[in-house]
């Protein structure tokens, strides 16, 4: 089947309705980048945080080597992972540079798809600079063909500026989260700079001043810089959008807002005082808010300082240094077989690069048509491939007359627990509805007969029609059967939430 198929990345330009490129006749798979220098390109299409499209085939994993921290923000407990990469969790194991060096070597040889290392925490990689550069400097010298990152609070990074232009360091990420001394004091209640601990609106307008310092000077060394931001309702969220210019106009590659996480358990100062997270629409309203002026990110998982596999997957068990050590790794046939799969994923990326589909007449849906949220189902490869049952987290894509474009993942609980029939969780699946608010479609490779009848009640299509197609292709091929059938002339009459 031909598709009239327009897909849409996030950045301004492919905002614009149907302005400049996207009117035309450039539509090609990944917009995200195609707006970008070929020599920005080669720099980002296999690292999965930069690149959007490469999410859904390339891994990346991180080593915790950075124990200790130099300030402190309100939404971290020491005991958890760094929350400026990680979803709150103990690391299993904190590593010494050698052995993450074993580790990385091992997850290389067992995952081929794993290109990017990065250093996250449990603390802050530059705070923790021996551990930090030493793991850098083995890693550059034993697997040059593996992508250095490394994500920070920014504190020490004006000191370290010429250090990670030294290591292959070509990607780091910096969290800020304000750039008002007076927000910074509601988010962190001191740093420790000089050998001095600096509470309050003090300590936030050094470390404020020394991000910015930090991202100017990555920037005039060529390093991509990624900022990230955690989004607090009442605390930042009004402010994002400034720090979002600010960012972008010190010459920032791209910017991530990612949901506060507090929950009591965590012993976190915002969870045991109550501090709420944004919910999914306030996300994304404001991530849309801050990409009139900036490239954004919106499939960031979160992740664990310890995190290996694809993103939104947790490989990290079967790498423990005492599995590691039992294995008996051909590293020779290992890179053989790594070199073979990136040029394969290459070659596709490619050429789904060059197939550029048009929204003509014919295929192109009328201007004013509403916009709907479809629910996807993937375990990778940018396909419609995973049983609805199986699924942790369904992608989020948004179907309008401009194309497809991404807006976010969600979580679930798995419906499926064994077996080769979905379970009978009728409060999993009523969870699972309500995170799905919003959403008409669910696609998925299969899907089991309650399942569909509940979900069919809550007001959310399921379609497993599209299995194995490419994501895009899928969404744009329902949205235009729905034009056809007359159903994006109704409005939405159902509450998903009261199912
Ligand atoms: Fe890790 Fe961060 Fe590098 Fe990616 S994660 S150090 S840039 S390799 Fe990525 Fe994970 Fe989000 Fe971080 S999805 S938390 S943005
Ligand atoms: Fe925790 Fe990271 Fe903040 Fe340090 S920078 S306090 S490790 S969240």
């Amino acid at each position: 089947m031909s598709l009239d198929l327009k897909v849409l990345g996030n950045t301004a330009e492919n905002h614009a309705p149907q302005g400049g490129c996207s009117a035309g006749s450039c539509g090609s798979t990944d917009d995200q980048l195609s707006h970008l220098p070929e020599s920005v390109r080669q720099r980002v299409f296999n690292h999965p945080c930069y690149s959007e499209q490469a999410h859904h085939h390339f891994a990346r994993m991180h080593v915790a080597v950075a124990p200790a921290c130099n300030i402190q923000c309100n939404y971290c407990n020491r005991k958890y992972d760094c929350a400026n990469e990680s979803r709150p969790g103990v690391v299993s194991e904190l590593l010494t540079p050698k052995q993450a060096v074993k580790k990385t070597m091992a997850v290389a040889a067992n995952i081929p798809q794993m290109t990017v290392l990065g250093i996250a925490g449990p603390g802050d990689p530059l705070a923790n600079p021996n551990r930090t550069f030493t793991t850098f400097r083995k890693l550059s010298e034993q697997a040059p063909d593996i992508k250095l990152c490394v994500s920070t609070n920014g504190l020490a990074l004006p000191d370290y500026a010429d250090e990670l232009t030294k290591h292959n360091i070509d990607h780091v990420t910096i969290t800020m989260n304000c750039i008002d001394p007076e927000i910074g004091a509601k988010i962190y209640p001191w740093i420790y700079w000089e050998n001095k601990r600096i509470r309050g609106a003090e300590g936030a307008r050094i470390l404020i001043e020394r991000q910015q310092r930090g991202l100017e000077m990555l920037v005039e060394r060529d390093i991509l810089v990624k900022v990230n931001s955690v989004m607090i309702p009442g605390v930042n969220d009004m402010h994002l959008a400034e720090v979002s210019r600010i960012v972008k106009q010190k010459g920032a590659f791209l910017h991530n807002v990612m949901p506060l996480i507090a929950e009591a358990e965590h012993g976190t100062y915002f969870g045991l005082m109550g501090q709420r997270g944004p919910t999914p629409p306030e996300l994304q309203a404001l991530q849309d808010e801050c990409s009139g002026d900036m490239n954004m990110m919106r499939h960031c998982r979160q992740c664990r300082a310890d995190a290996v596999g694809l993103l939104g997957e947790d490989r990290g068990a079967e790498f423990t240094m005492d599995k590691i050590e039992e294995m008996e790794i051909d590293y020779p046939a290992a890179m053989e077989r790594r070199k073979k799969l990136h040029d394969a994923i290459h070659a596709e990326l490619n050429a789904n690069g060059n197939q550029h589909t048009n929204l003509t007449s014919d295929g192109g849906i009328p201007e004013g048509t509403r916009p709907i949220l479809m629910a996807v189902a993937s375990q990778g490869g940018g396909l419609v491939n995973q049983h609805f049952g199986h699924a942790k987290e369904f992608l989020i894509y948004e179907a309008s007359p401009s194309g497809v474009r991404f807006i976010s993942h969600r979580k679930t609980d798995l419906y499926c627990t064994g077996g080769d029939t979905c379970g009978d969780g009728d409060s999993i699946l009523r969870e699972i509805i309500q995170a799905l608010e919003g959403c008409e479609v669910v696609l998925c490779s299969k899907i089991g007969y309650e399942p569909w009848e509940l979900l069919e009640e809550a007001g959310i299509q399921p379609n497993g029609e599209h299995a194995m197609v490419k994501i895009e292709e899928a969404v744009w091929s329902v949205y235009s059967e729905m034009h056809k059938a007359g159903k994006l002339a109704e409005k939405k009459v159902r509450l998903q939430a009261s199912a």
